[in-house]
Formats: C-alpha cells, structure tokens, sequence
C-alpha cells in the first residue's frame, strides 16, 4: 500500500496521538496511525524489529552529545517545526523547499530495514520514508552530476554537542548518484508508524540500509549535487578508518576491530551475537552498482 503526505500530515498524526492520549486505548485504531502501520514495502525484512524503547534510547546523533544515551535526553528541544531543505548543485531546479513540499506527491511506506552501526551492533527498525529517488527526478537531476551531498542542521543553541569542536560541523555525509538513486535508499521521516522521533534525526534523515550507520545523516537541511566525491564527517576526521563508501563488509574490518559480526541490540543475555553479512544483507540488489571494484581499497 502507497500513502501519500496529503493523507498522513504530521499534524494529523500528532492530533491522533493526543487524541489517543486523551481518549484512551480505544483510539489506538485512529486510521492515520493505522494505515501508516499497514504501508508495508516489498523491501523490509521479516526480522523483528527492535523495540520503540532500543531504537528511541540508544542512539548516536553527536550534536547532541557523544553518548548513547545524550541524544534520547537532549534532543527534546529542537525545534523541527518550520523545517525547510536547500536543494542545491547540479539540478534543474534549486532552492529552498518546505518539508511539506519536500514531501509533496512522494509515496510513503514502511520500510523495516536491518541497521548496522559500525561499532558492530545493530538493530532492526520500522522505519516511515519515500525514496531519495523521487525527490531527485522531482528536482532534475543535470546530467553532469555524480554524487550527492548532505548536510545536518547546526544550532547551537538547541544543540548542546556542537559546542565540541572535534567534529567540523555540519555533520557532512555523501553518496554516489547510483546509490542515491538505488530503490532501498530512502529519507525516513518517521518509525513505528509515527513521525520521526527527535533523537533518530527528525523530521528527515537518510537511510542507506547496506551501509555502515554514519552514512544515514540525520536532520538534513541541505542536499547538493556535485560532480566531486564530497568531504564526509567521519572521513574528514579519520580517512585511513573511515571510508567515503563505507559499505557494511564483513571481510573488509576496521583498522581497531573487526567488522565480521555484530551485537543485536536488545536481544537479551543470551546471545544476540550473529554474523554481519555482507552489504548488511542487501547483496542480491546493490552488488552490481560496485562490479569491477576493489571493496577492501574503496572502504
Ligand atoms: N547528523 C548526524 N547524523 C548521524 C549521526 C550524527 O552523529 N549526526 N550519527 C550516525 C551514526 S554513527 C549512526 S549509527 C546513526 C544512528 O541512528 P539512530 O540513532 O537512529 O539509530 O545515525 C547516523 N547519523
Ligand atoms: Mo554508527
């Protein structure tokens, strides 16, 4: 099932979610809530996704601090309610855009994707987006261009981690055209049904589910397209560790550890160790775009 934003506005749901929290459990089945939760994509998993609870608790979102637990405690108050995206680079047709017109006319579904940190744990979440794809056929693509970058929201003073400078702020992060392009990358701009929790990059954030979490860039106020490999945070800071592709590889490990498996998130005492797999599961549909490459020299 397709939905559109004009079906699902965050005021709508917002308006449920008080409802529901006023009229008690007997609201659960609000249709927007309900048929936000329906909007299945061919494209997740049939793994079970994480908890509300892992996915909104244990975070990295860095302009709010370095712990895992800063961006659940300070996020709160930013303010993602006017939010525009300045479009940007190589396209026909630049400028600066409302979410909603960001949204306009994109098909939202529920995509449950595995999410591999590449601090070798994971998690699996019901994410809400569209793909990157719609957005950029929408705003014309020229034909010279062949990455594209994004750039995070910087303000101070809503944001408490951007005070420590070891990160040259924005947060920065970049695909190539073909990945950008590829069905699975998606812009989330909610989970569990509802609108992007703040601490998980809201309104809008990427998700490049075969790629090491980094890449997914959240509270994206710019998207450029260029013809040059744009700079990225976690290469600009450590490039012999980091990589511009940073595709989840189990025979490629990090310099300090290995990437071969990795730590479901919230699966309790007894285990929750498995393999990492190989462009974290996504093989069959984004090898191609890498045919003819050397993955432990383009990391
Ligand atoms: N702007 C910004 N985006 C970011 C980060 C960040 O610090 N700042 N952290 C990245 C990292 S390292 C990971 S693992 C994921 C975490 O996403 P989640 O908190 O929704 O699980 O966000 C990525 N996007
Ligand atoms: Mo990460």
């Amino acid at each position: 099932m397709r939905l559109n934003w004009s079906d699902v506005t965050p005021k709508n749901m917002w308006l449920n979610r008080r409802q529901l929290m006023a009229g008690g459990a007997a609201l659960l089945a609000t249709p927007a809530l309900a048929r936000i939760e329906a909007a299945k994509s061919a494209y997740s998993t049939d793994e079970e996704p994480n908890s509300l609870e892992d996915i909104t608790s244990y975070n990295n979102f860095y302009e709010f601090g370095t712990g895992k637990g800063d961006p659940a405690e300070y996020a709160g108050g930013l303010t993602v309610d006017p939010w525009s995206i300045t479009i940007d680079g190589l396209v026909d047709k630049p400028g600066t855009y409302d979410l909603a017109d960001v949204m306009k006319d994109q098909p939202l579904e529920e995509r449950i994707y595995r999410f591999r940190c590449v601090e070798a744990w994971s998690m699996v979440v019901p994410w809400i987006g569209f793909q990157l794809s719609g957005l950029l056929d929408r705003v014309g693509v020229q034909p010279s261009a062949k990455f594209v970058a994004f750039e995070t929201l910087v303000r101070p003073e809503e944001m408490p981690g951007v005070a420590s400078p070891f990160i040259e702020w924005p947060y920065r992060e970049g695909l190539r055209l073909d990945e950008a392009m590829h069905p699975l990358t998606i812009l989330a701009t909610g989970l569990y049904g509802e609108p992007m929790p703040k601490q998980n990059g809201a309104p809008i954030r990427l998700v490049v589910p075969w790629k090491y979490g980094f890449k997914s860039i959240k509270s994206i106020v710019r998207i450029s397209l260029t013809d040059k490999m744009p700079p990225t945070t976690w290469n600009m800071l450590q490039p012999s560790e980091y990589g511009f592709y940073s595709n989840v590889n189990p025979t490629v490990d990090h310099p300090r550890w290995s990437q071969a498996s990795e730590r479901r998130i919230g699966t309790g005492l007894f285990g929750g160790r498995q393999d990492t797999l190989m462009f974290n599961g996504y093989e069959a549909e984004v090898a191609p775009l890498y045919a003819g490459q050397d993955l432990a020299v383009d990391f």
